[in-house]
């Protein structure tokens, strides 16, 4: 595949977004559709922009070479709701009552995320009784946080965002968030000023070991700015005094997270530090070796899913995933001509590759045949919830990080 961006990362003039070093070469993805941005009639345009993945050749830091503003990828459409996940909810509230017992946090107390989405996470601190505040640009997501009490002010989080509540965090989440804003090293500058001497930032990002390990490059598209390791992301926050002192590693979490804590104070515990040896065994820290690899990888998974759609057809999808979008777009196969979805912004619309999105009761009301679960990374939450279908002849699919029968 070729896009705009080929040309300057062939000749050497494409450089890193974090650290102005020269770019190397990872992988094209062409011209992909804007994954989230679905359409309200079948006929109306479908936006493009180049997806070029590359390395920094000094700071290492994976990336996109160029993508729409983050202002237009999180607009007011913005359909994504966290909470229609229970997976991710379930993870949220593990997480907030563990924050709560560990820091003893209290009424006096203030807990902070940046890209609060809908409130699935901030929602559970307000049970014990901790102030909440959510910062998240999409407008239809805080709407639908403030409806369950998370107080949240619209916005792009910056450093000067930051400066307006400096000092007044005990925590400071930010989940999915360095992936997908335009500088991270302002994001993490206003998390700093957030944060109380003694509070602790969380956060969590899908780790790049994971993404190579499956060879997802369904998770590639414009949202996700840049592709993290442990190292690249521990030295993001050490640039803003912020030191990681915990890693959790979660691998049912889109395909493959890490979560770290950091915090002022400087430490460092034996958990980061073999992650950081397993990266560098991985050749994490040597982009042009692991872009080699997973080049080939790549390949032979788009033949083997391109074949696998020509044998099966499936009728039908489960879950307008924006990694759809990009799965298709990369196969270049039409795929189903409906998907259902329990998101209410994203049901009704078109998706990028011309899918009608349906409540998820309508796998149950058509003819039963193949029908492919898109977001694989929650494939056994969504495998649980289509048993009627299965058990009525349906079949369910996951095509990674391999073809399998749900
Ligand atoms: P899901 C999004 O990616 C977008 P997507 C974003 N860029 C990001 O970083 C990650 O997620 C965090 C639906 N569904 O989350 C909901 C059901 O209908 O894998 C979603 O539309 N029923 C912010 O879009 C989609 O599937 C269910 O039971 O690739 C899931 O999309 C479940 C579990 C989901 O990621």
């Amino acid at each position: 595949m070729r896009c705009d961006d080929c040309p300057a990362v062939e000749a050497g003039e494409a450089t890193c977004a974090i650290c102005g070093a020269v770019l190397a070469d990872v992988l094209c993805l062409g011209h992909a559709p804007i994954a989230n941005q679905l359409r309200d009639h079948d006929t109306d345009p479908i936006l493009t922009h180049a997806c070029h993945v590359a390395a920094c050749s000094l700071c290492t830091t994976v990336q996109l070479v160029s993508r729409p503003s983050a202002a237009v990828l999180f607009d007011d459409s913005y359909p994504y709701r966290s909470s229609q996940s229970l997976t991710m909810v379930r993870s949220a509230a593990t997480l907030a009552r563990y924050m709560t017992q560990a820091l003893n946090l209290g009424g006096g107390d203030r807990v902070f995320e940046i890209g609060s989405n809908d409130g699935y996470l901030l929602r559970h601190y307000l049970r014990d009784g901790v102030a909440v505040h959510g910062f998240d640009p999409a407008v239809g997501a805080a709407e639908d946080a403030r409806l369950v009490g998370v107080d949240t002010t619209c916005v792009h989080f910056d450093s000067e965002v930051g400066r307006a509540f400096e000092g007044k965090a005990r925590v400071v989440h930010a989940h999915n968030v360095l992936a997908h804003v335009d500088d991270p090293d302002d994001v993490v500058a206003g998390i700093a000023r957030l944060l109380t001497f003694d509070g602790v930032a969380v956060i969590e990002t899908p780790w790049l070991a994971a993404l190579l390990d499956a060879g997802a490059f369904d998770t590639i598209y414009h949202e996700h700015r840049f592709y993290w390791s442990v190292r690249s992301l521990a030295a993001l926050l050490a640039r803003h005094g912020l030191s990681v002192m915990g890693i959790e590693h979660l691998p049912d979490l889109h395909g493959g997270s890490v979560r770290l804590f950091a915090s002022k104070v400087d430490g460092w515990s034996i958990d980061v530090a073999h992650t950081l040896a397993g990266e560098r065994l991985a050749g994490l820290d040597q982009p042009s070796a692991w872009a080699r690899r997973f080049a080939i990888i790549h390949r032979g998974q788009v033949e083997t899913l391109r074949r696998w759609f020509e044998q099966v057809d499936p009728v039908a999808g489960y879950g307008a995933a924006a990694k759809a979008a990009v799965l298709l777009h990369v196969l270049d196969v039409a795929g189903p001509r409906w998907v259902v979805d329990s998101t209410p912004a994203k049901q009704g619309k078109w998706t990028p590759s011309g899918a009608l999105v349906l409540p998820p009761d309508a796998l149950d009301e058509r003819v039963p045949g193949d029908c492919v679960v898109f977001p694989w990374n929650f494939a056994d939450e969504i495998a649980g919830k289509a048993q009627r279908y299965v058990a009525s002849g349906g079949r369910l699919w996951a095509l990674m990080p391999n073809v399998r029968r749900l």
